[in-house]
């Protein structure tokens, strides 16, 4: 019998290994956070399984944070950790079950293309070499790790820095949603492309703060939703702490002192097999202004990348009825501005399916460069035009 062995110890490992005597019927459980109950992202190494037949049983899927998120779900399998392809998969409604034969006797499994904190550190490191970014520590985490935030402008530019618009991205509130630092990824890419008008234009016009990973600790511990202390990050916004949720109490504070005239949050969804934008129509504070820049938004993004659509999404929320403990709820209505979440699917985009890889970090990337557009469409509008002195 051959001897296979599952391995967890790197960046964002976990899973729980309930068998493994049978290649053929290897018995797993997704395991929770660390400190949450919200279980769903998983990351693995099986070994000593070259050219066999195997069937990966996930048996408490059922009981996981999304079930409905493994319906029309495929399994990612690697075997050099930077090439990721979906593998035959189904879900009876309780147990979800990968089947493959591996070419080599190395391969890894996850629920989405793993962003690790090396690749993190490597993209703070590369955007600080660019003229425009600034890179500015904002403190510390539960667990010691950086909270980085990257403060992007044409310093040169005739627009006085009190007269830029300042445009907020930030990513990863939900560790386990990585596609949000792809997107991170192939944003600044083309934001620091010294050759794309885009790119040239809005740095000229704007001040962009990037926080390319929210949760820097539920990314490395293999945590789906939450922080090291358990907080879903993306219900701190409205009273945030340094000795629960210190990384929505630093970027709050930064935006307090920056100001903010729009917002990004870049997120994933479990279930939703589409790329979408949920807005602030449910803020007590919503404008038809604010309405009118988000159907331009919108309608920009549209244009920019048959990848984005805007008819699947989560539904308009009923007005006054918005839960101010979101990012972009809080954001949108304390700086009375422009506000998305933005969620990129762990499955495909069904409208333009890819069949190896589903949805990728690739395919992250370029739905993060193509966001410049609708922001090029809506920079010059996202303050009322100063009425003349006197
Ligand atoms: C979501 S944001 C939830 C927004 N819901 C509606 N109806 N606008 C969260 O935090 O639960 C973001 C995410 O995790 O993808
Ligand atoms: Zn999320």
């Amino acid at each position: 019998m051959p001897q296979l062995s599952i391995s967890t110890s790197f960046d964002a490992g976990a899973i729980e290994v309930v068998s493994l005597d049978d290649p053929n019927d290897i018995q797993l459980n997704i395991r929770p956070d660390n400190a949450a109950a919200f279980a769903q992202w998983f990351h693995f190494r099986l070994q000593g399984a070259a050219g066999l037949p195997l069937t990966l049983r996930f048996l408490n899927a059922g009981q996981c944070a999304f079930p409905k998120g493994w319906i029309g779900y495929r399994v990612l399998a690697s075997h050099d950790r930077q090439h990721w392809v979906r593998v035959d998969t189904s879900f009876d409604g309780q147990v979800l079950t990968a089947r493959l034969a591996p070419d080599t006797h190395s391969v890894y499994f996850a629920y989405f293309e793993p962003y690790s904190y090396e690749r993190h550190l490597d993209l703070i490191g590369s955007a600080g070499q660019s003229d425009p970014v600034q890179v500015q520590h904002l403190g510390a985490t539960l667990d010691g790790r950086d909270m980085t935030l990257l403060r992007i402008t044409d310093a040169a530019s005739a627009v006085a820095a009190a007269d830029k618009r300042k445009v907020w991205l930030i990513a990863r509130q939900h560790s386990g949603e990585t596609m949000a630092e792809w997107f991170v990824e192939g944003f600044l890419e083309r934001l620091l492309d010294g050759d794309d008008p885009v790119a040239r234009v809005l740095l000229a016009r704007c001040i962009f703060y990037v926080v390319p990973n929210m949760n820097p600790d539920g990314a490395v511990r293999g945590n789906l939703r939450t922080n090291a202390a358990g907080a879903n990050l993306n219900r701190e916004w409205q009273a945030p702490s340094l000795d629960r949720s210190p990384e929505v109490w630093l970027v709050r504070q930064a935006m307090q002192q920056t100001g903010v005239d729009l917002c990004l949050d870049a997120h994933g969804d479990e279930s939703l097999p589409y790329n979408f934008v949920a807005g602030t129509e449910g803020n007590p504070g919503y404008t038809p202004r604010v309405a009118a820049l988000e159907a331009t938004f919108k309608a920009a993004w549209l244009a920019a990348s048959p990848d984005f659509q805007t008819a699947q999404g989560y539904g308009r929320a009923a007005p006054g009825s918005a839960n101010l403990t979101l990012a972009t709820n809080w954001v949108g209505q304390t700086f009375d501005c422009l506000a998305f979440t933005i969620e990129m699917p762990f499955k495909d985009n069904a409208d333009l399916p890819d069949e190896l890889t589903g949805w990728s970090g690739e395919r992250s990337k370029k739905l993060g460069a193509s966001v410049l557009q609708p922001v090029l469409a809506v920079v010059d509008s996202l303050r009322p035009a100063a009425s003349p002195a006197g």
